[in-house]
């Protein structure tokens, strides 16, 4: 299992899945969940997995999904699964808690499970309690869409993979220099024009607002909040070159198509830039549901240093007037920023102290340990090394209680381990980066850390990549694991 639950009692007897297994829930508002587990369950047992509305009875061979307010963990994401020889019953406070439940009882079957195609098995799980709730609340990973493109399908199954290791947050880097992601109704050149291209000359793309809901409304059902980024006054090419106006200058900058940072500012002076920003940051709020707003803020060095505080301030109060509370990577902590922004800490330890000093928690990203763009060794074919050549024990073996001396688990929110695209350029290549490190980076943010351990871990996650093999995932196979081949 990873990651690692908090208690597991194991009771040392089987429970077997069978064609009369039913699926029971007690309210109706569990019932989409019963019919994802029916989803999963389903194509490799050849079982019906019928789903009654009812309070289980043991005896009956059930899964039961239970919703109950009186739960003793009340973390919204905490569950108990227990298993005995007839009977399986998951019981949170809340749906995301059954969830979350789920993706480990999931992890408790063969690995063959997760086919596609009928298999032959006796689908047994060992029996026990399992009581578990994560160590911090804000578990994330990024996707950048910009420097390379991704579209819905790509992005869909992503999530489902990010999923299985109780990610809850997926932060999408919908804008850069190389090209404008999202739709924009009232500035259309953004993605008529500034879309056409990504990193290396390709033809880019990017979602129409229809294709960003559907994104977000297939992550609800995995309980993972997309978080948007448009990323502001740097890293702004694609719009530079889709309205002239931006530009101090007013003249269009020409697409991008390289790999430098930090040559690019909107001209934060003018009021056309604060309209643009302000009609940006209302669509893309209009559409997400989930809380955040994430302003970018890294790397603006065309922007002088009054300019991006003033440019900050500004957008910032933008943001809340949208409703929607701020995110930006650790350099907007120069601005005026308060308890109710987070900052995304990637480099700099003392911007993000600066940040605590305000009052703002932080999303712990160190660049030398999370970023999934870093290469695992010097041979690895795709992937940078400018922050660190990170292996997967190193992804695993960091605490983020200890990066920074000022900081306190009170002003953690918790981590996001992103995945910058300048060398990614198909699905496999943002499996190979991405699994298995982002379960060594999972665990980091689920289980205490007193009950890491990297032998433990590797055990674990050699039995992991079975699992990842039936999902297709086509991961970095690393050496420091012994994975069995035999699957
Ligand atoms: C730095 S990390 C960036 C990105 C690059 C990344 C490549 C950060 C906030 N900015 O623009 O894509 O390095 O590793």
């Amino acid at each position: 299992m990873i990651p690692k639950p908090l208690s597991v009692t194991a009771t040392h007897n089987v429970y077997r899945l069978m064609d009369e297994t039913t699926v029971t829930i007690n309210c109706e508002e569990l019932r989409p969940l019963a019919q994802y587990l029916v989803e999963l369950l389903k194509p490799a047992t050849g079982f019906s997995f019928f789903i009654e509305n009812k309070v289980s009875e043991p005896e009956k061979r059930s899964i039961s999904l239970y919703l109950d307010e009186s739960f003793e963990l009340k973390n919204k994401e905490a569950y108990r699964l227990t298993i005995n020889e007839h009977h399986i019953e998951i019981i949170s406070t809340k749906d995301e808690g059954i969830f979350r439940g789920l993706q480990t009882l999931r992890q408790l079957l063969p690995a063959t499970i997760e086919s596609k195609k009928q298999r032959s098995g006796s689908w047994e799980i060992a029996t026990g309690i399992i009581t578990d709730q994560p160590g911090y609340s804000y578990r994330s990973t990024m996707l950048d869409i910009s420097r390379h493109f991704f579209d819905v399908t790509t992005i869909k199954r992503h999530i489902r993979n990010i999923a299985l290791y109780k990610i809850n947050t997926l932060h999408l880097h919908l804008s850069d220099d190389q090209g404008w992601r999202i739709e924009i109704k009232s500035w259309p050149n953004l993605t008529t024009h500034g879309a056409n291209t990504e990193v290396g000359g390709g033809k880019g793309g990017f979602l129409t607002q229809e294709d960003y809901k559907e994104i977000v409304s297939y992550a609800a059902r995995y309980f993972i909040t997309i978080v948007p980024e448009i990323d502001m006054p740097g890293h702004t090419n694609a719009a530079l070159a889709s309205y002239p106006g931006l530009n101090c200058d007013n003249k269009a900058r020409d697409l991008y198509t390289g790999t430098e940072v930090g040559f690019s500012s909107l001209c934060t002076n003018k009021e056309l830039t604060y309209q643009f920003v302000d009609d940006v940051i209302r669509e893309i709020s209009a559409i997400t549901p989930g809380r955040y707003f994430h302003i970018g803020g890294d790397e603006s060095h065309a922007t002088t240093h009054q300019n991006y505080i003033d440019f900050i301030n500004r957008v910032r109060t933008m943001v809340k007037k949208n409703g929607k509370q701020m995110i930006g990577w650790e350099e907007v902590a120069q601005a005026s920023i308060d308890s109710s922004d987070l900052i995304q800490f990637w480099n700099q330890p003392q911007t993000a102290i600066n940040g605590i000093k305000q009052g703002a928690q932080v999303i712990i990203s160190p660049s030398k340990y999370a970023y999934l763009d870093m290469k695992y060794n010097s041979n690895t074919l795709i992937g940078q090394n400018w922050a660190a050549i990170i292996d997967v024990k190193r992804a695993y073996e960091w605490n983020p209680l200890l990066l920074i001396n000022e900081i306190t688990k009170k002003d953690i929110i918790g981590l996001e381990a992103p995945l910058w695209t300048e060398t990614v350029k198909t699905a496999d290549d943002i499996d190979y980066l991405v699994f298995p490190r982002l379960a060594a980076i999972a665990e980091i943010g689920w289980t205490p850390d007193a009950q890491k351990n990297w032998n433990n871990f590797c055990k674990r996650l050699s039995e992991n990549g079975k699992r990842m093999k039936q999902l297709e995932i086509n991961f970095y196979p690393s050496p420091l694991i012994s994975w069995d081949n035999n699957q």
